[in-house]
């Protein structure tokens, strides 16, 4: 029952984003110049949230707009009801609806849904990640010379020690190629698939990442904080890889020169 609220309530998410997508749609900022959020991201975590508390009046729901709702559950909904907004507002097709079920604090499902690309990946504990019901695994690059990466930056944090605006010219003057993609559900679920060999970003919140954890370590991947350790939804910085070149880019995240 849970894995079928969870699709219903991802399909019912991504029905808004199509609905609206290359539409008109009003968008307001958050706090910042280009911290935007659309009318269809609202309209998704409503029909999302919808879904959800038809099924599971007394479940935890986490979300990033407007939808928290705190109460005693072993359940916990994390959702994000667009990654990728910026990406969506200007008609770029790399954005997703990203929902995770958390039990007694650990990732138990996790679906990414990008409906312009027509990606489903989903991950349950144990039991793997597919892409559109096939599975999928990391891939097997183990020089980080030779990877292909992605990452994600921040609108703060910019010039911290060893921000992203240190560790990236160090990849790129190797001749690394390091893509952005604006969504970083869908960049953890492109390593999880063999896409890209590894992935990092600071200052991430637990509904951009939720899902795509579990999705990447239910393909084979690895996904640490910046020390090496588990990583958690609920602190901000992400190194996440296909194994192999873990210790190579977390080093360099680190400050090490490469
Ligand atoms: P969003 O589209 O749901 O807002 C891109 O690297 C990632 O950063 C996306 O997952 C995006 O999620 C997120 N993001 C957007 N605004 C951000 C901000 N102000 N600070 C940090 N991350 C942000
Ligand atoms: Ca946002
Ligand atoms: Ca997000
Ligand atoms: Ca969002």
């Amino acid at each position: 029952m849970l894995k079928e609220t969870l699709y219903k309530a991802t399909e019912a998410g991504a029905a808004v984003l199509k609905e609206y997508f290359n539409g008109t749609f009003t968008i307001s900022n958050k706090e910042g110049l280009n911290n935007l959020v659309t009318e269809a991201d609202f309209k998704s975590e409503q029909a999302i949230i919808a879904v959800i508390r038809g099924q599971f009046p007394d479940h935890q729901i986490l979300s990033e707009e407007e939808g928290t709702l705190v109460q005693e559950s072993e359940y916990k909904w994390i959702i994000d009801p667009i990654d990728g907004t910026i990406n969506f507002a200007n008609g770029i097709p790399i954005c997703c609806v990203s929902i995770a079920v958390e039990q007694n604090g650990e990732m138990l499902m996790g679906v990414v849904y990008n409906p312009f690309m027509q990606e489903f990946f989903f991950a349950e504990k144990g039991k793997g990640a597919t892409l559109n019901d096939k599975p999928i695994g990391v891939s097997q690059k183990d020089n980080l010379l030779t990877s292909c990466l992605v990452t994600g930056f921040p609108y703060t944090y910019l010039d911290a020690p060893n921000g992203p605006l240190d560790i990236f010219p160090k990849l790129i003057r190797k001749g690394i190629p390091v893509r952005r993609l604006g969504s970083a559900a869908i960049d953890l679920c492109w390593v999880a698939a063999g896409r890209f060999d590894g992935f990092y970003e600071h200052k991430l919140q637990a509904w951009d990442s939720a899902a795509g954890f579990l999705i990447l370590e239910e393909a084979g991947g690895k996904v640490t904080d910046f020390k090496g350790n588990r990583y958690s939804p609920y602190q901000p910085h992400i190194c996440a890889t296909n194994g192999k070149i873990h210790d190579a880019l977390l080093a360099v995240v680190n400050g090490g020169e490469l």
